[in-house]
């Protein structure tokens, strides 16, 4: 063991010399000193590298980004030395590699960093019924044994739910192990939310735009090539959605299409893609849509200036106008009249628009003619103008658009959401990853808490079951599970106080991430670089494999060997709850994982299994024949579906719909697009507010306009800043916000236009106090004339780092200033926020490169 380290650290001096990094804190956390350096290569499953110079592994890279990238490590010795992305195969426009990013390339920085939790740890001033609860978030750490952890949770749990009941433990985010260790034990309270979709979560089905939410909602990325106009309606692909997306644009851009990119900020991609940029005041496009859609009416001209496809609404929707109402719904809430303000005496004209959007009226009428009037567009929305309050009527309104210009159904023509590892490219799955085999065990507890209602239900004592009523709740133990909730969710200073507040906070962590920092015992949990392996999809054409790169560092384990040994504290059986081994279900996920055979229809077993690889891994299965041989499969990470123009691979969304509407019905209740649904009106109803069955316009709450202490003299309030939280390149989310190489890359300021710099009066660089009613940040200022005025855009994901005793956190965490205020059917306001922004007369801030990084010395 001496030895390995010793010839570990000689290599760390040499590696750090070659590669020459610059800051002396990138050097000292580049590799740490522990029994994980020593990677043991699993012959069964490793790459032997034939001159002896190291073995080439695909290494995880398993984070909610919004892509999926290959990601190979050389291990030499034993230490991971080098990393580099898909060489697999030339790069091509239809068979494009999938590079990883800045965060993928540099996932052993995160790994090896100099913080991650070495052992299991209890705060000082805990004790069991909570001790100094205050202190959680500022107290010192004690190491304990694992074996003292698992007895303490488990001591813990009993006396809890014993006194209060199961429903008093509340287990955050959905990963299936600890959940099932409280399921196993009789229950627990769960949260769930519209994190990454807003509006759009529980909308889409109901309205019919059936799988708009991921999958089949918008053409594959080869029929891209056919629009004359791409419409990016709040999306930046080149920071949200790395890997080949932005290339696959540009393909469609080389093929003649033009771009328009609608948005507050002026992003990269509309940079890349040079689109026309229409600047756009956050939570105001339901505005903008809705008087596009009345410019198109006021304007049409079925003979000489033909602007809306009658044709489609008729055929395809219901509750456009009075003639197609469904039954039992009043003719006079038709769309129709309410563009027109027949009956509530406001047409939705541009001008009326304009006041609230910040578009120009002559702006919105030349975007409702060029949408109208060009012959195959994409109208392509992120999820970020519906993670807003009251969105619902965006996502409406949207889809009424793409309704009345008749963009869906047809080659070039799209409408729909265009994100996340779909982004530009949807269609079935042409690779299904095969399942692990566990089970969840069923929650005997069905207590469901909206987010923005967990932290409230925590210090009031009720919450509103949806479509049910109100509950009571006596929540006294937060298990978070594997998310960072308390840093992800809406309110973080009301979520600290509700951490303060309960008995008992355990979460499972590799570094101390805001959930952690506020626990009382955490367990330090391995990496998927210390796992098994598993295999994961991105987008549809490819499906990954990763594999173990190393042991566990330090003392931490895996999830699932936590919740085992929890098990085994609470005198459960873990082989009841977990009956595979870690490398069983690994093996199960590549055994069931299936490609789509050449036809575009039917699929086969992606991976051959002999008999023998059987017997060399250890495992359960039976011999099965496939596409590719298991061992090329995980030697090589990946199995990538070459693409051409005219394979059997194209899709276009809602063709068998627009085909034969009888036959192929869409998910609504009408089994048409329902531009008026009765089924949200009435869902809503018993949810958080009244979300009216069409498409209207309803201020936001903490929206543009709240920001006017007096809107009729356009007084500005206290709060006269939007805030937005544009998913940043060097997170994704809270994750990776600690490498240093990151840090140094992408410094995390707020962005601020020219405009409002100069009325607040500071100058690029300089150090802004934001407030609200919710918290206090502090970070430095970019100014930029690519962001509308009034507007900041505070980059999503910062750890938050609350001084004490002045309550202000210095690293701009975006959730201190969003509401917890369930709207709709419970969607939370992430981008409408508000806040007041000062020049900071304190010390001003240093770069957060340069901070001390959380490192826990015992
Ligand atoms: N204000 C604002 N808030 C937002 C958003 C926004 O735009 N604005 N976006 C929202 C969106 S889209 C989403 S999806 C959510 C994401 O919310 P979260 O899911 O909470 O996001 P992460 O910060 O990535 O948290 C993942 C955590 O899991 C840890 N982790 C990683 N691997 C493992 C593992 O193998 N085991 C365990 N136990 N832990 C592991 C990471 O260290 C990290 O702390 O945030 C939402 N919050
Ligand atoms: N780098 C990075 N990439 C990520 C993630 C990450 O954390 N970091 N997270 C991943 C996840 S889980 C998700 S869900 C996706 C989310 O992906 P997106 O929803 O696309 O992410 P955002 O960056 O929040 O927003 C995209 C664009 O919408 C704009 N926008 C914000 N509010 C509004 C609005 O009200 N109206 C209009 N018109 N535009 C608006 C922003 O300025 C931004 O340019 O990203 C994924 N990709
Ligand atoms: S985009 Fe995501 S999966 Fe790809 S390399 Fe970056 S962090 Fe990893
Ligand atoms: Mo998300």
């Amino acid at each position: 063991m001496f030895d390995l380290l010793k010839k570990a650290n000689e290599f760390k001096m040499s590696r750090r010399s070659f590669i020459g990094w610059s800051s002396a804190i990138a050097a000292t956390a580049a590799i740490p000193v522990s029994r994980g350096l020593i990677a043991k290569a699993d012959t069964n499953i490793g790459l032997e590298d034939s001159s002896g110079e190291g073995v080439w592994k695909t290494a995880a890279c398993w984070h909610n980004c919004g892509s999926r990238c290959l990601n190979k490590v050389l291990i030499k010795d034993g230490v991971v030395v080098r990393q580099k992305t898909d060489d697999t195969h030339p790069d091509s426009p239809d068979f494009p590699q999938q590079r990883g990013c800045l965060r993928g390339r540099s996932q052993r920085k995160q790994v090896f960093n100099a913080d991650r939790l070495k052992y299991p740890m209890k705060r000082k001033n805990w004790e069991p019924g909570g001790g100094k609860k205050e202190l959680r978030g500022n107290d010192q750490w004690v190491r304990i044994s694992w074996d003292e952890a698992f007895e303490l949770i488990a001591a813990e749990t009993k006396r809890i739910t014993e006194k209060y009941g199961n429903e008093s433990v509340l287990v955050t985010g959905g990963d299936i192990n600890i959940t099932n260790v409280m399921a196993e034990i009789g229950g627990y309270s769960a949260c769930y939310g519209s994190s990454s979709w807003g509006a759009w979560r529980w909308i889409y089905e109901n309205m019919g735009v059936g799988e708009g939410l991921a999958v089949n909602g918008i053409n594959d990325r080869l029929d891209l090539r056919n629009s004359q106009l791409i419409v990016l309606w709040g999306a930046n692909p080149a920071w949200s959605t790395m890997g080949s997306v932005t290339y696959n644009y540009l393909q469609a851009k080389k093929a003649g299409a033009r771009f328009i990119s609608i948005d507050p900020m002026y992003t990269d991609s509309a940079n890349v893609f040079d689109a026309d940029w229409v600047p756009i005041r956050p939570g105001t496009d339901d505005a903008l849509a809705l008087a596009m859609m009345y410019t198109l009416l006021d304007e049409d001209d079925p003979k000489s200036n033909p602007l809306v496809k009658w044709d489609f609404l008729h055929k395809y929707t219901i509750g456009f106008d009075r003639e197609h109402m469904p039954d039992g719904a009043d003719p006079k809430d038709n769309f129709k009249d309410y563009l027109l303000g027949t009956y509530d005496g406001q047409p939705k004209t541009p001008e009326w628009a304009s006041e609230i959007c910040g578009i120009e009226p002559s702006k919105i009428r030349e975007l409702a003619r060029e949408i109208g009037g060009t012959e195959r567009v994409a109208l392509l929305t992120a999820w970020a103008p519906a993670r807003i309050s009251n969105g619902e009527g965006w996502v409406q309104a949207f889809s009424a658009l793409g309704m009345m210009t008749g963009h869906m159904g047809s080659p070039g023509n799209m409408t729909g959401v265009s994100c996340w590892e779909y982004a530009g490219n949807m269609g079935p799955m042409l690779l299904i990853a095969g399942g692990a085999g566990t089970e969840r065990v069923a929650n005997a507890v069905d207590n469901m808490i909206n987010e923005n209602e967990i932290w409230d239900a925590v210090l009031d004592g009720k919450f509103l079951q949806r479509y049910e009523g109100e509950r009571k709740a006596n929540i006294q133990f937060i298990y978070h599970n594997y998310n960072n909730t308390l840093q992800t969710r809406s309110n973080i200073a009301k979520g600290i106080e509700a951490h303060r507040k309960v008995e008992f906070v355990v979460t499972n962590a590799y570094a101390l991430t805001t959930n952690a920092k506020y626990s009382d015992i955490v367990l330090p949990v391995a990496t998927q670089w210390e796992t098994e392996g598993a295999v994961k999809g991105g987008n549809r054409e490819i499906l990954i494999t990763w594999s173990k790169i190393m042991d566990p560092l330090y003392e931490s384990k895996t999830d699932q060997e936590i919740a085992e040994g929890l098990l085994a504290a609470l005198g459960k059986d873990p082989k009841k709850v977990f009956p595979f081994s870690e490398k069983q279900q690994y093996f199960n996920q590549l055994a069931g994982s299936m490609v789509v055979k050449e036809n575009g229809v039917d699929y086969e077993p992606l991976c051959t299994i002999t008999a023998n690889d059987i017997k060399e891994w250890g495992v359960e299965g039976s011999p099965q024949q496939g596409r590719i041989p298991l061992k090329e499969f995980v030697d090589q990470g990946i199995y990538q579906i070459p693409r051409k123009p005219g394979d059997n691979f194209g899709f276009i969304a809602y063709k068998d719909f627009i085909d034969d509407p009888e036959g192929n019905p869409v998910s609504s209740e009408s089994g048409k697009f329902e531009i008026y649904c009765k089924a949200i009106n009435e869902l809503s109803k018993k949810a958080y507010s009244e979300i009216a069955p069409i498409p209207k316009y309803e201020p936001k709450v903490h929206g543009y306009e709240t920001t006017f202490e007096d809107w009729d003299k356009k007084k500005k309030g206290k709060y006269p800043y939007q805030v937005i939280n544009p998913h940043y390149l060097r997170r994704s989310h809270s994750t990776f916000d600690n490498v240093p190489q990151l840090r140094e890359a992408w410094p995390n300021p707020v962005y601020i236009s020219q405009k409002d710099a100069q009325e607040i009066g500071i100058k690029d660089g300089e150090t802004v106090l934001m407030s609200n009613e919710y918290g206090q940040a502090l970070r430095p200022v970019k100014i930029t004339e690519g962001i509308i005025p009034g507007t900041i855009g505070l980059p999503h994901g910062a750890w938050v780092d609350i001084d004490e005793k002045t309550g202000i956190d210095r690293a701009g965490a975006d959730n201190l200033f969003v509401a917890h205020i369930p709207k709709g059917l419970g969607s939370s306001g992430f981008n409408s926020a508000r806040c007041n922004v000062e020049k900071w007369n304190g010390e001003p801030l240093e770069e957060d490169v340069k901070w001390e990084q959380r490192i826990i010395k015992f």
